[in-house]
C-alpha cells in the first residue's frame, strides 16, 4: 500500500551502536548516543501509533514507548556480538507491536512512511505481530502469557545463545509464566527477560488490584535470577541489563518505571496503555522540535465508516458488550444489597471497560472483584462462588471471546462440579477487530464441551441490544454454565417486519431459551443466523425478496439447542444457508447439517463464516471474510 503521508521522524539518524555486554560501564559518548537513539525510538513510536487514534482504529503507545531504553541497549549488544543472541526481541505483550514494526523499519523491511498506516485495513500492520504477514516480523504474539513457554523451547534449540524476551507486568500475571519460569530454572536456560514493571495494565494498577503480589520475589521463588532497576535511569538500567546477560542461566531485569514517563498528560495513567491522542502526541513531538508542517499529516487521516445502509434495522446502534453490564445491573437493582452480596460475585479479568463490567463496578461495587490477567483463575473463582448453588448463587465472569479457548478445561471441571457461572465473552467473531487474528473470537462451541447429557451448558448470542437485555433478564439465575456472546462493534436494532421504527425485541418481547425465531417467512429457502450476522443477513434477505426470491430468515439466539418446531420449517424448505461470524470450521454451520440429516431433512445446504486470517481494520474485516451483504447474497444464490 503506497503511502502519501510523510513520516516526520528521520530514522537515518538512529545510530547503529555497538555495545559490549561484558562491560557494565558506559562511556559519556556511549551514553549520549544511547540517549539519542532512545529519543528517536520514542519519537517514532509516538508519531505513528497516534495515527491509530486519528484513524479511529485504536492502538497501543505506552508499552512500546516504555521499553525503548531496553530495546536500544539490547540492539547495541546484538550488533556487537550477533553470535551470542537469537536475533529477535520476542515480546510476550503483543500489543506492543509498534516496537516490532519500528525494528522492521530500522532493518529496511518496512518503508518508514508506511508506519503511518498502523492498524489500517490491508496495511499488514495489524494490532499484534503476525509471523508471515508483515515483512521483518519475526514471531506472532498477542495472547498474554503464551510467549515465555515458547521462548524456553527456543533456548533449548539454541543452547549457546541468549534468548531475549520483553516482558510486562500484565503478562506476568498469567499462570503460564509461572510454569515457564520453573522450566527455565530447572533446565538452566539462557532466557533473559526484560520486564516493564510500569504498574499499569488496561483496567488499573496491579499494585492496587493484586495486593500481595510482588513480581521480583515471585520470579526469585521460581529460581530466576532477578535484578531490579530504575527503567528511566541509564546508570541503573544499563549495568542491570549487562548483569542479566552475563549470568549463566535464566535471569530477569525488572524495570521499575511510571508508564509513559515524560509524556505530559498521560504519564502513570492507565490511559497510557492505549493509543496516544493526537493532541498529546503533537504536543510531545513539538516539544521535541518537530515543526507544525511535519505534523500536519494527522489532519489528513480520517476514521473510516461502513458505508453500507442496512435494510430491516435501525440507524441507531447499541454496543451489546456494554449493554450486558447494564442488563446485569437491572437484575441486581431488584435485589437488596445483602442479597446481591450473598448471591452474586462479578470478577473482572482486567477488561472491565471493554466487556461491560465497568457499569457493574460503578453501580454495584459490593459484588465486584477487580482482578488481573488471569482468566483461568478468575473463571474458576466464579465457578466456585456458584458451586452447587443450583443457580441461587452466581459467579459472573467476562473476557474477550478469543480467550475462551484458554479455559476449556476449567469449564469441564466447573460442569462436573455443578457450578453456576454466567460468562460474558465480548469481541466475538471478527467485526471491528483491528487487533486482528490472535484476538478473533472464533470457537464458541468449544464451551459446550460436555457429553450429551450435560444439558446445563447454554450458548447465547443476542442479535441486538434489546435482545441482550431480554436474555440476561431471563437466564441470570438459571443453574449451570451459561455463555453470552457479543461483538466489539455496536450493532443496529432489528425492526419488526414492515416497520420503520418498532423494535422487534423492544417492549413486549420475552426471550425463550432454545427458541429459534422466525424473522421472515419464506418459501424459497432459509438463512439461519445469530448475533451480529442477523442484521447483515436481514439486509441480504430483504434485497433478495425485492428481487423476487422469497427467502426466509431465522434468528437462533441459543446456539446449541435445536428447536424441534422451527427446524421443521426451514428443514423442509428447499435450502438452508447458515451465516455466522465465528469460525466456519467449528461453528453452527459445522453441526446444523448433521442435525438436519438426523431428522431426515435434506435441503440444499451451505454455511459461511470466518475462514481466513484477518486483513486488519474495523468494519473491513467482515468483507475480508466474504461475509458482507454481497457475500451473503452470493451464498444464498449459490443454492437457490
Ligand atoms: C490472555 C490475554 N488476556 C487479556 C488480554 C487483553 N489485554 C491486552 S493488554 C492487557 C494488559 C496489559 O498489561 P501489560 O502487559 O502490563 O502492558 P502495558 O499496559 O504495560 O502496555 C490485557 C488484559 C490479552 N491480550 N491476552
Amino acid at each position: 500500500m503506497p503511502s502519501e503521508l510523510k513520516f516526520p521522524v528521520d530514522l537515518t539518524q538512529f545510530k547503529k551502536l555497538k555495545l559490549d555486554h561484558k562491560n557494565p560501564r558506559l562511556s559519556d559518548q556511549q551514553k549520549r548516543d544511547l540517549q539519542h537513539n532512545i529519543d528517536i525510538f520514542r519519537d517514532a513510536i509516538i508519531a505513528f501509533t497516534a495515527t491509530g487514534a486519528a484513524r479511529g482504529v485504536a492502538g497501543h503507545t505506552g508499552g512500546p514507548y516504555d521499553t525503548a531504553p531496553e530495546v536500544c541497549i539490547l540492539l547495541g549488544f546484538i550488533n556487537n556480538a550477533p553470535e551470542s543472541f537469537v536475533d529477535s526481541l520476542f515480546d510476550e505483550a503483543g500489543h506492543r507491536v509498534a516496537t516490532q514494526y519500528l525494528l522492521a523499519a530500522l532493518d529496511g523491511k518496512i518503508e518508514p512512511d508506511h508506519l503511518l498506516q498502523y492498524r489500517a485495513a490491508d496495511s499488514k500492520l495489524p494490532g499484534h505481530p503476525e509471523l508471515g504477514l508483515t515483512p521483518g516480523i519475526k514471531f506472532s504474539s498477542g495472547r498474554l502469557g503464551h510467549m515465555w513457554g515458547m521462548v524456553n523451547g527456543i533456548a533449548m534449540a539454541n543452547k549457546n545463545k541468549n534468548v531475549i524476551l520483553l516482558g510486562s507486568d500484565g503478562s506476568q500475571q498469567e499462570g503460564n509464566d509461572a510454569e515457564a519460569a520453573r522450566i527455565a530454572a530447572a533446565n538452566h536456560l539462557r532466557v533473559k527477560l526484560f520486564i516493564d514493571n510500569n504498574d499499569v495494565t488496561i483496567a488499573g494498577h496491579p499494585s492496587e488490584y493484586l495486593k500481595g503480589f510482588e513480581m521480583a520475589r515471585t520470579l526469585e521463588g521460581h529460581g530466576i535470577k532477578v535484578v531490579s532497576a530504575q527503567g528511566e535511569d541509564l546508570d541503573s538500567l544499563y549495568p542491570a541489563i549487562c548483569e542479566v546477560i552475563n549470568y549463566d542461566g535464566p535471569a530477569a531485569v525488572v524495570s521499575n518505571r511510571k508508564m509513559a514517563a515524560g509524556i505530559e498528560g498521560i504519564e502513570g495513567q492507565t490511559s497510557a496503555h492505549d493509543v496516544i491522542k493526537v493532541d498529546v502526541a503533537r504536543k510531545y513531538l513539538t516539544k521535541r522540535g518537530y515543526k507544525p508542517e511535519q505534523l500536519a499529516f494527522y489532519a489528513q487521516i480520517k476514521p473510516g465508516r461502513d458505508p453500507h445502509q442496512y435494510l430491516g434495522s435501525t440507524k441507531d446502534e447499541g454496543a451489546n458488550r456494554v449493554i450486558f453490564g447494564e442488563a446485569v445491573n437491572s437484575v441486581l437493582d431488584t435485589l437488596s444489597k445483602d442479597e446481591t452480596i450473598r448471591r452474586v460475585m462479578v470478577i473482572d479479568s482486567d477488561l472491565e471497560g471493554s466487556t461491560g463490567l465497568k457499569s457493574i463496578h460503578t453501580k454495584h461495587p459490593e459484588v465486584f472483584v477487580p482482578s488481573g490477567v488471569m482468566e483461568r483463575g478468575n473463571f474458576s473463582a466464579a465457578a466456585g462462588f456458584g458451586f452447587r448453588s443450583n443457580g441461587e448463587r452466581q459467579g459472573v465472569f467476562s473476557t474477550f471471546s478469543a480467550f475462551l479457548e484458554m479455559i476449556i478445561s476449567e469449564i469441564t471441571m466447573a460442569r462436573l462440579n455443578q457450578c453456576s457461572v454466567l460468562s460474558h465473552f465480548s469481541h466475538s467473531g471478527i467485526s471491528g477487530m483491528a487487533d486482528n487474528t490472535c484476538h478473533f473470537g472464533l470457537n464458541h462451541f468449544f464451551a459446550d464441551n460436555g457429553l450429551m447429557d450435560a444439558e446445563t451448558t447454554t450458548l447465547y448470542f443476542p442479535a441486538d441490544g434489546e435482545q441482550m437485555k431480554a436474555v440476561v433478564k431471563k437466564i441470570f439465575f438459571d443453574p449451570g454454565l451459561r455463555f453470552i456472546f457479543s461483538i466489539r462493534s455496536p450493532v443496529p436494532y432489528i425492526l419488526k417486519e414492515g416497520s420503520a421504527d418498532q423494535l422487534l425485541y423492544g417492549e413486549g418481547y420475552e426471550f425463550v431459551p432454545g427458541k429459534e425465531e422466525v424473522i421472515r417467512r419464506g418459501s424459497a429457502g432459509y438463512v439461519v443466523s445469530y448475533g451480529d450476522m442477523v442484521f447483515r443477513s436481514l439486509d441480504a434477505v430483504e434485497r433478495l425478496r425485492k428481487e423476487g426470491l422469497d427467502v426466509g430468515l431465522i434468528n437462533k439466539p441459543t446456539l446449541n439447542i435445536v428447536d424441534e418446531e422451527t427446524i421443521k420449517l426451514y428443514g423442509s424448505s428447499p435450502f438452508v444457508v447458515v451465516v455466522e461470524s465465528i469460525a466456519q470450521k467449528t461453528g453452527l454451520g459445522s453441526r446444523l447439517g448433521s442435525q438436519l440429516l438426523e431428522r431426515n431433512f435434506t435441503p440444499k445446504y451451505k454455511s459461511i463464516g470466518a475462514i481466513r486470517e484477518g486483513g486488519g481494520g474495523l468494519y473491513e474485516q467482515i468483507n475480508t471474510q466474504g461475509l458482507s451483504v454481497d457475500g451473503i447474497i452470493a451464498a444464498i444464490k449459490s443454492v437457490a
